[in-house]
């Protein structure tokens, strides 16, 4: 399968709403390889129409997240400038297929990391924020259903995210075991703890960091980082109001 074709078929099935069957159904030797290739062909036509990269998400990096798409191994992708959402904005379900909403960590780096030997000290060093997020996945695929390859071209399902207002970078230690919840409609439907990724979401950007290194890539200074989904996603629709409730933040939109 060329990369190029692949991400093509994304863009379209994106602009169009119009959900694929997986590439593996059709394709099942697509490789990992070649699916990052796809991707990156898909961040070229992006940049090609005038879009900016603001910085890279991880995906896949808590057990919760594992079991929702039944695949079980990390994934990287990359965030545009048109995908954040701003506190107070709505967000469009009309725009999106089959929308859903997780709780996330984001960082945001003061100094460039690069290499593959980078150490969870190197990104404490290089932290300039560390706030509650939330992001906003949406499935190229029929039924929200792929394989790892498949999610991979497609840009780790990312389709939007929103940024806290607070820092909680003086409180490294203690946001592991920071309770947050996921509310549809004024109801708790998911609740968690950044542990759930990796134990910690800072080893989600030394993780990122390595895998941009093998395309000799770096996580340049002012770029946001989203760490991973911390809970199952949870799906909305038009009309309904997500909350995700941090300690000291509550990050929350109305679906229209
Ligand atoms: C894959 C994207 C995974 C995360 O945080 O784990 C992801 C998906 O669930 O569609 O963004
Ligand atoms: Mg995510």
């Amino acid at each position: 399968m060329n990369p190029n074709e692949i991400a093509k078929r994304l863009r379209q099935a994106t602009a169009e709403r119009i959900a694929l069957p997986a590439f593996t159904k059709t394709y099942p030797d697509f490789s990992i390889p070649q699916a990052y290739e796809a991707q990156s062909a898909g961040l070229e036509l992006a940049l090609s129409e005038g879009h900016t990269v603001v910085g890279y998400k991880m995906g896949l990096t808590s057990r919760a997240k594992q079991r929702d798409v039944n695949v079980f191994e990390p994934i990287r992708g990359y965030l545009l400038s048109r995908m954040e959402v701003l506190k107070g904005e709505e967000v469009s379900t009309q725009s999106r297929l089959h929308p859903r909403v997780e709780p996330e960590v984001a960082v945001v780096l003061k100094t460039r990391l690069a290499g593959k030997h980078v150490t969870v000290r190197d990104v404490r060093q290089a932290l300039a924020l560390v706030a509650p997020a939330l992001e906003i996945l949406d499935s190229r695929y029929q039924d929200f259903s792929f394989k790892l390859p498949d999610v991979i071209a497609d840009n780790t399902s990312a389709s939007g995210f929103m940024l806290g207002s607070h820092d909680y970078l003086d409180k490294l230690d203690e946001l592991p075991l920071m309770g947050v919840t996921v509310k549809l409609n004024g109801v708790i439907v998911e609740t968690g703890a950044p542990a759930a990724v990796l134990g910690d979401p800072l080893l989600s950007v030394v993780e990122l960091a390595k895998s941009l290194a093998r395309e000799n890539k770096a996580i340049e200074p002012g770029m946001v980082v989203l760490t991973g989904g911390i809970t199952t996603s949870v799906s909305f629709k038009s009309g309904d109001i997500v909350e995700v409730v941090w300690p000291t933040e509550t990050l929350s939109f109305r679906a229209v």
